[in-house]
C-alpha cells in the first residue's frame, strides 16, 4: 500500500473530502522523490501534457515515409494522440515522464548478439509494475492517472525531453549528461496540475559520431531514422521477406543495434549498472544463429517468451538468423541453411536458399581471388 503523498487534491484519511496540504511545487517534488529514491528512475521530470516539442518534425517523418512499415504511426487517430496527449486521459494536464537505466556491458563483436535493453525481462511488463507505486500516490493525490510504456500513442522522447530529462541526441535518442542513452522511458499521464520543469541543453555540440558509425545509412542527417534502413527496425519490427539490398546487412546483430549508441562519448562513459529489475540474463546477449536454427520451436519460445526478443517471433528470429549465416564460414553454417530452406515458413526458407546462394558467390569471388594471386606469383 503505498500513502497519498497529500497535495491541493488529497483526500482526507476519513474519505470523500479533499484537504490541501501541499503546493503543487511540493507535491510534484514528492512524486519525482518517489520515482527517484522508491523506485530508481535514473531521472524523472514533469511536462506538460500538450502538443510535444518538434511535433512538425514527427508529421514530416511520416511524410518521408521513414516509418516504412509500420504503418500504425501515421494512423490518424494515433496521430492525433500524438499532437494532443490530453487525447489519451481526458482531462489529462501532465506527464511525470521517467527514465530507467538498463545494464550496458562494453562493446564486443560477435555473431548473433542481441541488443543491450533486450538481454532481460521485456521492459513492457516490467515498467508498468515498477510505476504502480506512483501511479498509486497520484490517484491518491486526487488525479486521475495512466501508465504509459511504449502502450500509447506518445512521442516518448520529445516529452522527455521537454521534462527535462536529458536532450535529444542526433541518433533520435534521449541522451541524459551523466546516463547516456541506455534507457528506457515510461511516464504517467495525469490530470494533476504539476509545474512542468525545464529542458536542460544540447550537448551533442559538433559531434556526429553516431551517424558515421550506422553501417546502412539510415542516420543520413541528424535526427532522422529510416527504418527501412535500421537494423533496429529490420531485425525487430519487419518479419516478411527482406529486399535485396538489405539482407548484405546482416552480420553481428540477431536483434536490434546498438551502434550509433555505442559510438556516443556520453553514453560511452557513463556507468554500465542498470535498474536491478532490468538486469540482463547471461544467455541473452548472444543467440549463436547456428543454435537458434537448431533449436525446436517449442525450446525457442520457452526461452524467450518474456523477453523483448520474443517480439520477433518464430519467423523474425529464423530469418535473420539465416541472413547472418550467409557470412559465417564452416560447413555447420551450410548443414544448418540447407535444412532451413525446406522450412515450412516461405519467409524462412527463401531467406535460408537466399543465404546459399550468397556463400556460394562468395566461395566462387574467394577462389578467384586465390587463383588471381597464384597468377600474380608466378609472374
Ligand atoms: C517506432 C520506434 C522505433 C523505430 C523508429 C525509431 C525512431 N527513431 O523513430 C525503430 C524500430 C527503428 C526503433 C529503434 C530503436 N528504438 Co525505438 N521506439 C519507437 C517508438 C515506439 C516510437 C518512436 C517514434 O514515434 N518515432 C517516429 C519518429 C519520426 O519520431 P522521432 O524520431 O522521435 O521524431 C523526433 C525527432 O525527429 C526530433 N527532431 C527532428 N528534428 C530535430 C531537430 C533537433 C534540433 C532536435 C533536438 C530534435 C529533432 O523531433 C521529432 C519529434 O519529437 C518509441 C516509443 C514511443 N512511444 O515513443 C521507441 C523508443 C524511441 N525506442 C527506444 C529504443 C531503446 C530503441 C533502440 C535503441 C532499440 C535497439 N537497441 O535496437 C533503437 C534505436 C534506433 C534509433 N537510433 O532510433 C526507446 C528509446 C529510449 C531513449 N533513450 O530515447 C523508446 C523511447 C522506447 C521506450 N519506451 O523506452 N524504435
Ligand atoms: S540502431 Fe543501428 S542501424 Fe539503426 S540507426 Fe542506430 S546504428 Fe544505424
Ligand atoms: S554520438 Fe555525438 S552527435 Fe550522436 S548523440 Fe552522441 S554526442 Fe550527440
Amino acid at each position: 500500500m503505498v500513502p497519498g503523498l497529500g497535495g491541493v487534491n488529497s483526500r482526507s484519511a476519513d474519505g470523500g473530502e479533499t484537504v490541501a496540504t501541499n503546493t503543487p511545487a511540493e507535491l510534484a517534488a514528492r512524486l519525482k522523490e518517489l520515482a527517484r529514491s522508491g523506485l530508481g528512475a535514473a531521472a524523472v521530470g514533469i511536462a506538460p501534457a500538450s502538443r510535444p516539442l518538434r511535433y512538425e518534425a514527427f508529421e514530416a517523418a511520416l511524410q518521408r515515409g521513414d516509418q516504412a512499415g509500420m504503418a500504425w504511426l501515421a494512423r490518424p487517430e494515433a496521430r492525433a494522440a500524438r499532437a494532443d496527449p490530453s487525447l489519451l486521459l481526458p482531462g489529462a494536464r501532465s506527464l511525470i515522464c521517467c527514465a530507467f537505466r538498463y545494464h550496458a556491458p562494453p562493446p564486443h563483436v560477435s555473431r548473433g548478439q542481441v541488443a543491450r535493453y533486450a538481454r532481460g525481462a521485456d521492459y513492457h511488463e516490467v515498467l508498468p509494475q515498477l510505476l504502480e507505486p506512483l501511479r498509486l500516490a497520484v490517484e491518491a493525490s486526487g488525479g486521475a492517472a495512466r501508465v504509459l510504456v511504449d502502450s500509447a500513442p506518445l512521442l516518448e522522447v520529445a516529452h522527455a525531453a521537454r521534462a527535462g530529462l536529458g536532450w535529444i541526441g542526433k541518433h533520435s535518442l534521449l541522451l541524459h549528461r551523466d546516463h547516456g542513452s541506455y534507457l528506457l522511458l515510461a511516464e504517467i499521464l495525469t490530470t494533476l496540475e504539476l509545474p512542468a520543469d525545464q529542458p536542460v541543453a544540447d550537448h551533442c555540440g559538433r559531434c556526429t559520431a553516431c551517424l558515421e558509425a550506422c553501417p546502412t545509412g539510415a542516420l543520413s542527417q541528424p535526427y532522422r531514422v529510416e527504418a527501412a534502413r535500421c537494423l533496429s527496425y529490420l531485425t525487430i519490427e519487419q518479419r516478411g521477406h527482406l529486399p535485396a539490398p538489405s539482407r548484405e546487412w546482416f552480420d553481428h546483430w540477431l536483434f536490434g543495434c546498438d551502434l550509433c549508441q555505442e559510438a556516443c562519448p556520453w553514453t560511452r562513459r557513463a556507468s554500465a549498472l542498470g535498474h536491478p529489475a532490468l538486469a540482463p540474463r547471461a544467455d541473452l546477449a548472444v543467440i549463436d544463429p547456428l543454435e537458434l536454427l537448431g533449436s525446436a520451436d517449442e525450446v525457442l519460445r520457452q526461452r524467450l517468451a518474456g523477453t523483448p526478443l520474443w517480439r520477433a517471433r518464430r519467423r523474425g528470429l529464423r530469418r535473420t538468423a539465416c541472413l547472418l549465416l550467409a557470412q559465417q564460414p564452416g560447413p555447420a553454417a551450410d548443414a544448418a541453411l540447407a535444412a532451413a530452406a525446406t522450412d515450412p515458413d516461405e519467409v524462412v526458407a527463401a531467406a535460408a536458399q537466399w543465404a546459399l546462394a550468397a556463400r556460394a558467390r562468395h566461395a566462387k569471388a574467394e577462389s578467384g581471388a586465390a587463383d588471381g594471386n597464384s597468377g600474380l606469383h608466378e609472374v
